[in-house]
C-alpha cells in the first residue's frame, strides 16, 4: 500500500468519505486520492514522493504557481504580528481599495472567508435591497454549498450525483428558479411568470463548474438587459473567473457590468478568502451601514489579507501575466485537439484564457444537459492514464482545468504528449 492509500484508509474512519471536500475523493475517476505533502511552482509532490504537473492549482488560486515568492514573503512578514485581531486593520482598507480599482463594477466590497460565504451573502443582500424572495440560477452552475444554490448544482454536487441535496428544505428550493445556461428565452419566461418576485439572477459569466462552458455571443448582454427590464439584480459569480480571465475578471473581458460580484480563490492567494461587492447603493444595505446582517470573526484576517494583497498587487502590476496565460492556454488546447485527432476522436474542447476542459462527447457543450452527454467511464480511464504520466487533472469531468504562469513550454509539450498517450490508453482499455 502507498502512503496515500494508508492515509486514505485511516481518513475514511475519521472524516466523511475520507476528505474535506467531496470531489477530492476521486470517486468519479476511480482509484484513491493522492495525499499532497508540498508543492512548488508547477509541481505537486505527494506523500509517496511522486511529482505531478499541476493543472488544477488548488482549483484556481495558484495562478502564479505554488509558493510564489512575493506571496510567501508577505505571509512570513505578517505572521510576526499575530494571526487574528477581530478588529479592523490597514490591510483591509488597502485590499478594498485594490479590488475597487481592479474590478470594474465594484464600488464597495465586504471581505468574507470563502466563495460560498460570498454567494450566500450576495443573495441575502439582493433580497434585502429589492424586497423580493426568488432568485434565478443556471443548471450546472455552482455557487458553493449554500442551501439556495444546491438546486441543479454543478461541480462536486453533480460529480457525486446530488445536484439537489437532501437537507435543503422545500421552502428554500421553491425560491430558487433554474434555467439552462445560454438560454435567454427561458430566463425571460421565468421573469415574466414570476413578475416582480425575482431579486437576482446569479451566474458564472464563464462556467467552470460543469467543466468550462462559455457564454454564447449576446448571452451576458441579454441577461443584463432582462435584469434591467425586470428590476432584478445581476450577480456575477467570479470566484473562478475573477482575476483570472483578466485582471478585472470576466466582467472586464466581456465588458458587462453586474450589480454585485462574488469573489474567492485568487483573491486570497491560496488562503481561505472570499468577498462580495458591487454598486455602492446596494452594498450600503449591509450591516452596520444598513439592515442586512452579515458578519465573521475571521473576515479580513490579516494573514489572509497579506497573501491576497501580494497576489492582487502582482497581477495588477504585471499585465504580461495574462498574455502569458493566454498563450499557454492556447498551446495546450491546440495540443489537446491534435491529440484527439490522432486518437480518431471528435470530442469537444472548451477553452478561454487559462481555463479549459476536454469533454468526452461529440456534442458541442454550451449547457449542463450537453455536458452530461460525456462518456464518464472513458474520462475516468483517461484521468488515471494522465496521473500515471505525472499530470494532475481535476478528478471529475465536470470541472475546469486551471493553468498557472509556472508552466514552461517544455512542460506544455510534456502534457500534450501525456494527453496523446493517455487518450490512446483510455480507448484501448474500453
Ligand atoms: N467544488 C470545488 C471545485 N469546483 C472543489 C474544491 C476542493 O475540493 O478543493
Amino acid at each position: 500500500m502507498t502512503t496515500s492509500e494508508q492515509l486514505f484508509e485511516k481518513a475514511k474512519t475519521l472524516i466523511p468519505g475520507g476528505v474535506n471536500s467531496p470531489v477530492r475523493a476521486f470517486r468519479a475517476v476511480g482509484g484513491h486520492p493522492l495525499f499532497i505533502k508540498s508543492a512548488q511552482g508547477p509541481y505537486l509532490y505527494d506523500e509517496d514522493g511522486q511529482q505531478y504537473i499541476e493543472l488544477i492549482n488548488s482549483w484556481g488560486p495558484m495562478i502564479l504557481g505554488h509558493a510564489f515568492e512575493p506571496v510567501e514573503k508577505a505571509v512570513r512578514d505578517a505572521i510576526q504580528h499575530s494571526f487574528s485581531f477581530g478588529a479592523p486593520t490597514r490591510k483591509e482598507v488597502e485590499m478594498a481599495e485594490l479590488i475597487v480599482d481592479m474590478v470594474p463594477s465594484v464600488e464597495m466590497v465586504r471581505m468574507v472567508n470563502s466563495g460560498t460565504e460570498a454567494t450566500m451573502a450576495a443573495i441575502r443582500v439582493a433580497r434585502g435591497f429589492t424586497s423580493r424572495d426568488k432568485i434565478i440560477k443556471f443548471e450546472g452552475c455552482y455557487h458553493g454549498h449554500g442551501d439556495s444554490f444546491l438546486i441543479a448544482a454543478g461541480s462536486g454536487a453533480v460529480t457525486m450525483g446530488v445536484p439537489d441535496s437532501p437537507g435543503v428544505t422545500k421552502a428554500t428550493a421553491a425560491d430558487t428558479l433554474t434555467a439552462p445556461y445560454n438560454d435567454l428565452a427561458s430566463v425571460e419566461k421565468l421573469l415574466d411568470n414570476n413578475y416582480n418576485q425575482v431579486a437576482a439572477v446569479i451566474l458564472e459569466p464563464v462556467v467552470g463548474n460543469m467543466g468550462c462552458v462559455l457564454p454564447e455571443p449576446g448571452f451576458l448582454e441579454g441577461i443584463r438587459t432582462l435584469c434591467d427590464k425586470h428590476g432584478a439584480l445581476l450577480i456575477f459569480d467570479e470566484v473562478m473567473t475573477g482575476f483570472r480571465l483578466a485582471a478585472g475578471g470576466a466582467q472586464e473581458r466581456f465588458g458587462i457590468r453586474p450589480d454585485l460580484t462574488t469573489m474567492g480563490k485568487i483573491i486570497g492567494g491560496g488562503m481561505p478568502v472570499g468577498a462580495y461587492g458591487g454598486r455602492a447603493d446596494i452594498m450600503s444595505v449591509v450591516s452596520p451601514a444598513g439592515p442586512v446582517y452579515q458578519a465573521g470573526t475571521l473576515s479580513g484576517n490579516p494573514i489572509a489579507m497579506s497573501a491576497g494583497l501580494a497576489m492582487l498587487r502582482y497581477l495588477n502590476e504585471h499585465p504580461e501575466v495574462y498574455t502569458q496565460l493566454e498563450e499557454t492556454g492556447s498551446k495546450l488546447a491546440e495540443g489537446f485537439r491534435k491529440g484527439l485527432v490522432k486518437a480518431g476522436l471528435n470530442y469537444t474542447i472548451n477553452h478561454i484564457g487559462s481555463m479549459f476542459t476536454l469533454f468526452m462527447t461529440e456534442r458541442s457543450v454550451t449547457n449542463f444537459a450537453e455536458a452530461k452527454t460525456c462518456d464518464l467511464p472513458l474520462f475516468g480511464r483517461y484521468f488515471r492514464a494522465m496521473l500515471k504520466r505525472g499530470v494532475y487533472l481535476a478528478p471529475s469531468q465536470f470541472e475546469s482545468l486551471f493553468i498557472s504562469t509556472a508552466l514552461t513550454n517544455e512542460l506544455v509539450e510534456q502534457i500534450i504528449q501525456a494527453n496523446e498517450e493517455s487518450l490512446q490508453e483510455a480507448l484501448a482499455e474500453a
